[in-house]
């Protein structure tokens, strides 16, 4: 069978793949998304797990693109749980119709450059093969759920589960032995849950973390109204700032105010919650005497709130500077331990050996359980790419061009991959900020750049390897100039073994980075090799 011919190919149906449709589709391209999951929502579809919701505030985490949109949905919660979040994203397809492109349960395996045709061929697992000018990679960042690799799994006679997996039926804990292993945000939005059900919950805690209070609660008239009113003044304000969202940004350094100032700065940030507590001072992420007292503002709340002083010390993050790991922004988790059907398991000093028919066994000790939830996180950024089998230029497969760590020009492109674009790729800022602001960014640089290659009767845009190379050294300096680097997170690939510890995404900042993409695009795109049909 001859391949399907397209003008774009869209690999996701989460926030970003949704929105790179409609912009295509305003391009007047033919256009169409390819989703594994059985419905669209991206990481929305997936997350099903009790607890689960956003921890960037509801108002801001959503699309800007539209001030209809913005105006006609109201949210309910200040951070909205994960059915009222896909509840949005359905909204969001029917009113722009844009059901009727995108392909569900259908994975694609494989996306290889033709050369000759300067076309993008790309395969299913059902069988089919499409043809494609431009290939987007909208696969999201943290779509590839990461399972340990623990030894008798198969043969554990109980329920398991990974938070990033979770079925679509309610799960009933009532009753039962728990296990939770991990403790970064999925662990820490759905321990305090699952703990009200569960007979026993035992939380296998590896590294802690630094959770802030999110004072989470309904959204009042007048709190919606506020944002409705000043949308599009509020939405411009974070464009420009470091985490593209609206926090009160302090001028000072930790280090330049009396010890009261301090502590009542700390205090009132935690008092606002969430990561306004990370804005606290200029200098948190790149001065470790600063971050100290950040560090030991934290944990003196969490010795407030646990009643048992050991749990209380072992729950104390001490290996890293607060920041480094995505933070979790929590409704009682740390209150959680005080119950009397919760037990906390310190993995460092007793690592789980296996996985037994009838629960698991840490540190020589079995534990016996009805059920197991992974929250063990993701194979972040580079997953799901590399789950495809992309090759490039000369069948380059990108698997092996970034088998050191990925490199690619702003995250958006890679040399060698011509008219293939990462959104919210490694080397931008993604996951380091409000990411809704991040992918509507790259949208639109992308949908530009596809506008512009049509009007100046071009059909190929590709780096150059002399600006990749430029920009990978800049991602690395100014991660150098952090302490990123401290830290043993997924932001540098720790998580997964054998992964190549490196910074996968741009630290530099939102709004900076928006201006390097916006002035290398007036620039005729910088750094990238156009060409048209007459070159090739
Ligand atoms: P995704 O939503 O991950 O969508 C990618 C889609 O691509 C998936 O549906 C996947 O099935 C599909 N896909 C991947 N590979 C293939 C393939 N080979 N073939 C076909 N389909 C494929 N960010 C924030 O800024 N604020 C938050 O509060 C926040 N909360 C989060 C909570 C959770 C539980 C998680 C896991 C992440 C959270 N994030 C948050 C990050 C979140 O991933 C992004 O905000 C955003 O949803 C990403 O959208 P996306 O479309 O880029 O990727
Ligand atoms: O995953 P994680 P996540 N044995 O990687 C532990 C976004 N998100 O799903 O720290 C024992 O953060 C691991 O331990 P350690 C957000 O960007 C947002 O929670 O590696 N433990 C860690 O404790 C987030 O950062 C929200 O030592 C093991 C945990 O499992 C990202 O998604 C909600 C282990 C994994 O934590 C990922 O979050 C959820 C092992 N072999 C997710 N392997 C919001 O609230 C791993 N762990 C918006």
């Amino acid at each position: 069978m001859p391949p399907t011919n397209i003008d774009a190919i869209i690999v996701g149906a989460g926030f970003s793949g949704i929105y790179m449709l409609k912009r295509c589709r305003e391009l007047g391209l033919s256009a169409r998304v390819i989703e594994a999951g059985g419905g669209a929502g991206g990481t929305w579809y997936w997350n099903r797990y009790p607890g689960a919701r956003c921890d960037v505030e509801s108002m801001t985490y959503s699309y800007s693109f539209s001030d209809e949109l913005q105006q006609e949905w109201t949210w309910t919660e200040r951070y909205a749980r994960q059915p009222e979040i896909l509840r949005y994203i359905e909204h969001v397809l029917d009113r722009f119709d844009l059901r009727r492109d995108i392909q569900l349960e259908t994975r694609v395996t494989s996306a290889v450059f033709d050369d000759a045709a300067n076309r993008w061929i790309v395969d299913t697992d059902w069988g089919e093969r499409l043809s494609a000018r431009f290939c987007i990679m909208a696969t999201g960042c943290m779509s590839t759920p990461h399972v340990p690799d623990y030894e008798g799994l198969e043969r554990f006679e109980g329920d398991w589960y990974h938070t990033g997996l979770w079925p679509h039926e309610e799960i009933d804990f009532t009753g039962k032995r728990v296990a939770v292993i991990g403790t970064g945000s999925s662990g820490v939005q759905s321990i305090p849950v699952i703990a009200a059900q569960a007979a026993h919950l035992t939380v296998f805690q590896r590294t802690p973390n630094f959770s802030i209070p999110a004072w989470n609660g309904p959204l009042s008239d007048d709190d919606v109204q506020m944002w409705k009113s000043r949308y599009p003044e509020l939405r411009q304000r974070a464009r420009g700032t470091r985490v593209g969202d609206i926090f009160e940004i302090s001028e000072t350094s930790a280090l330049e105010v009396s010890p009261e100032v301090r502590d009542g700065t700390f205090e009132r940030r935690w008092r606002e919650g969430s990561f306004n507590f990370l804005q606290s001072f200029n200098d948190l992420i790149t001065n470790k005497a600063s971050n100290d007292f950040a560090v030991e503002f934290v944990h003196d709340k969490i010795r407030e709130r646990v009643d048992d002083p050991e749990v209380a010390e072992l729950l104390c993050p001490k290996d890293h500077p607060l920041g480094t790991k995505r933070m979790c922004v929590d409704t009682d988790y740390y209150e959680t331990f005080n119950r009397a059907n919760v037990s906390l398991v310190d993995v460092k000093a007793t690592p789980i050996e296996e996985i037994t028919p009838s629960g698991l066994k840490a540190g020589g000790k079995e534990h016996e359980l009805d059920a197991i939830v992974f929250a063990t996180g993701f194979d972040a950024m580079t997953g799901a790419l590399f789950n495809i089998d992309i090759r490039g230029r000369d069948g380059i497969r990108l698997k092996q061009k970034w088998s050191n760590g990925p490199r690619s020009y702003l995250g958006l492109a890679v040399a060698g991959f011509p008219n293939l674009f990462t959104v919210t790729g490694p080397g931008s800022p993604s996951v380091l900020s409000n990411m809704m602001n991040s992918l509507e960014q790259h949208i639109e640089w992308i949908a530009d750049c596809i506008d512009y290659l049509g009007e100046h009767a071009l059909d190929s845009i590709e780096a150059s390897v002399e600006a990749e190379d430029e920009w990978m050294h800049h991602v690395n300096d100014a991660a150098d100039k952090t302490l990123f680097f401290q830290s043993n997170t997924w932001y540098v690939g720790a998580n997964i073994p054998g992964k190549p510890r490196v910074i996968y995404p741009y630290v530099g900042g939102v709004g900076v980075y928006r201006g390097i993409c916006d002035e290398i695009a007036a620039k005729g795109y910088e750094g990238f090799t156009l060409s048209g049909p007459q070159d090739g």
